[in-house]
């Protein structure tokens, strides 16, 4: 029995928790069979002669290993752009005004709904091949532009389309409470449901969604829509999580992780209730430092208060038209680290531990044998130069899923 590869001369970034800084392992060997890591650790505890393990030798050139980049938030697959927002919010708007006067998600809603399946895998495939040339393996990628029936299970299938046409796993999420669509404008319990008799039982039927998201703000939902929300994603088996605490305190955090949400995202506006909530269910924050620095928030997340509740943190793109066109998750890395004050060694948990976390994924984001192979090769000498330079790629090569990203 010989594993399939054998990577050798690793400086291996495992993120286990607990040991070395960022998990390091000098000297490192990884075996990889099928799609699985077969053994992962310093290479004088290889259990034999290299050519003996493996049928294929390969020199990792003492570079960087560290696990699959895990991209957990985004809202990738839309139509148009907001090019014409971005000039009207540098000429004074607010993004809330611009959204309150007909603009904003639901100026992206029209663009999508025009859009067909092909057209849609074809508008958001540049942003995805985006973000994998910065390494990532795992995706998230959410509904919410279409806000009825037909568009959002479009979106939803796009996405997953977009996931058998490259090396990547797409995890998808029923954003369906995004907005209130104007088909519904001043009646938004009638729309929320609409969502909980119709759109998300169907959704569900169809297997399209890994999870159920919702936007809980003022331009949005009120935390008791949000509530009858999620006790139908658990009437439905399905996990939850929240855009919560973005542009004000509605408490939306306590009250997904009283659901028992897998993560409460944003948080600028985070209080000392939310994030204890959090801390005692285990809901992971996902940060998102592209829409923060897009929208030109003062307010950070209070990232003291999350380290001394033990609440883990997570990191993503938030990629979409509007708050975050953003298609690079080591940007977002720098970001997290400039913006947030976040140390390197976080933020890499955050696009790789917490990440796994965030979207209830136990078999990724660690380097650690019996798990999927995804894993980066980096051309760099300490994982910190990950979240140092901007807008140089070092990635060398991707393993996704045991098998080499060309
Ligand atoms: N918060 C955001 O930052 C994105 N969605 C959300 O709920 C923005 C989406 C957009 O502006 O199109
Ligand atoms: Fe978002």
């Amino acid at each position: 029995m010989a594993w399939d590869a054998l990577w050798l001369n690793l400086s291996a970034a495992t993120m286990l928790p607990g040991g070395a800084p960022y998990g390091l392992v000098a000297d490192a060997a990884l075996g990889i069979e099928g799609d699985r890591i077969a053994w992962i650790g310093p290479r004088r505890d290889l259990p034999g002669p290299p050519q003996a393990l493996a049928h294929r030798v390969q020199d990792g050139g003492g570079f960087v290993l560290t696990p699959g980049l895990i991209d957990c938030h985004t809202h990738l697959v839309y139509g148009g752009n907001r090019a014409r927002e971005f000039e009207m919010r540098l000429e004074g708007a607010s993004y809330e005004a611009i959204a309150r006067a007909g603009g904003g998600i639901l100026s992206t809603v029209r663009a999508t709904r025009e859009l067909d399946e092909d057209a849609l895998v074809a508008a958001s495939l540049p942003r995805l091949d985006a973000l994998l040339r910065d390494g990532v393996t795992t995706v998230e990628i959410k509904s919410g532009y279409g806000l009825e029936t037909a568009t959002e299970l479009r979106q939803l299938r796009a996405a997953r389309r977009l996931g058998a046409l490259r090396p990547v796993d797409v995890r998808t999420s029923f954003l369906g409470a995004h907005a209130v669509p104007p088909e519904f404008a001043g009646r938004p319990d009638e729309y929320v449901a609409l969502l909980c008799a119709e759109m998300l039982p169907r959704v569900a039927a169809e297997g399209l969604a890994d999870a159920v998201d919702g936007f809980c703000e003022r331009i949005a939902f009120t935390p008791a829509q949000i509530a009858r929300l999620f006790a139908t994603a658990r009437r439905l088996g399905l996990p939850v999580k929240l855009h919560a605490e973005q542009l004000s305190d509605q408490g939306g955090a306590a009250l997904a992780a009283e659901c028992g949400a897998l993560s409460a995202d944003h948080l600028e506006y985070l209080s000392e209730h939310g994030a204890a909530t959090m801390a005692h269910a285990g809901t992971v924050a996902v940060l998102l430092p592209g829409a923060f620095y897009v929208l030109r928030e003062r307010q950070a997340p209070p990232v003291d208060r999350l380290r001394r509740l033990g609440v883990p943190i997570a990191l993503a793109s938030d990629c979409n038209p509007g708050s975050s066109p953003v298609c690079s998750l080591l940007t977002i890395l720098n970001m997290g680290c400039t913006l947030f004050r976040l140390t390197p060694e976080e933020a890499l948990a955050g696009v790789t531990r917490n990440a796994a976390r965030a979207l209830g994924l136990a078999d990724r984001g660690v380097l650690a044998a019996g798990l999927r192979a995804d894993a980066v090769l980096w051309r760099v000498a300490h994982p910190a130069e990950l979240a140092y330079a901007i807008g140089l790629c070092p990635r060398g090569v991707t393993i996704c899923a045991g098998g080499i990203v060309p």
